[in-house]
């Protein structure tokens, strides 16, 4: 008989935290490290992931929904998260798929609530609309000085297409963005079963494996697994 190994449960990631931390950097870093465990999993963003989705990311990071307030934008926000979710992210994980997000649902609760001043039982009633019981089995929170975060933006912005302009909340102020960053240090430390925050000021590749040694002790199924 052959010696194959029992196949995982497939896992939701979700990867949090301000501007420029470092997310879409370490969520592809976390894929090909995946795929040398012989893990398939996808990655995906928020808001987007999906054509409907990916539509409703245009229209609200080129600030078209900045008047209408931060209550109408949380639901543009559940809005695109519902087809997500019911698009991508549920077939994938029923598929056997791992699925990794650079944002998902606390972002909202993060920047239009906690941040924003949008009404919990909102915020809550969203996520009970948008999640659809798909709740993440962990989250990875990107933990660092608003400044620095700033820095690494700027630099990269010089290169990239939003150097002039910036996007919808990359041109908040600096007092806003520490206001972000306790909010999701609040959310950690409401949801510590789900939560783990990870200092992202180090170099990509040691935030590389401290977020893979975190992720095999919270799913020993990985651990004894070559990466
Ligand atoms: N939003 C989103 C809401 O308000 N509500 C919601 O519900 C949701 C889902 C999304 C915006 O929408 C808001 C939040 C956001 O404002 P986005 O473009 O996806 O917009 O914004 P971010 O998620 O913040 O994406 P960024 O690309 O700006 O930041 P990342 O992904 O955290 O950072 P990354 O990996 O792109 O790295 C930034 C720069 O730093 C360098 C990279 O090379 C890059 O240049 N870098 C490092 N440098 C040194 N050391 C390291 N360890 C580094 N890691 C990366």
């Amino acid at each position: 008989m052959l010696d194959v190994p029992a196949p995982s449960a497939a896992r939701f990631i979700t990867f949090e935290g301000g501007e420029g931390v470092g997310k879409s950097t370490q969520v592809k870093r976390l894929l090909v490290r995946l795929g040398r465990a012989s893990i398939a999993a996808i990655r995906t963003r928020e808001p987007g992931g999906t054509p409907r989705a990916e539509a409703i990311r245009a229209f609200i990071l080129q600030g078209r929904s900045e008047s209408w307030g931060p209550g109408a934008e949380a639901v543009l926000f559940a809005a695109a998260r519902l087809d997500h979710v019911n698009q991508l992210i549920a077939p994938n994980l029923a598929a056997g798929k791992w699925v990794i997000s650079d944002r998902f649902h606390d972002s909202t609760r993060a920047y239009q609530g906690l941040t924003g001043g949008v009404d919990d039982k909102l915020i809550r009633g969203l996520e009970e609309l948008a999640l659809n019981d798909h709740k993440p089995d962990l989250t990875i929170i990107l933990d660092m000085e608003p400044e620095i975060a700033f820095r690494r933006v700027e630099e990269r912005g010089l290169e990239g297409a939003l150097a002039a302009t910036g996007d919808r909340f990359e041109k908040e102020d600096l007092e806003w963005h520490r206001r972000l960053r306790d909010a999701f240090l609040a959310i950690a430390a409401a949801n510590p079963d789900r939560c783990v925050i990870i200092p992202a000021g180090q170099s990509e590749d040691a935030l590389e494996q401290e977020i893979w040694d975190t992720l095999t002790r919270r799913f020993p199924e990985t651990s004894g697994l070559s990466s």
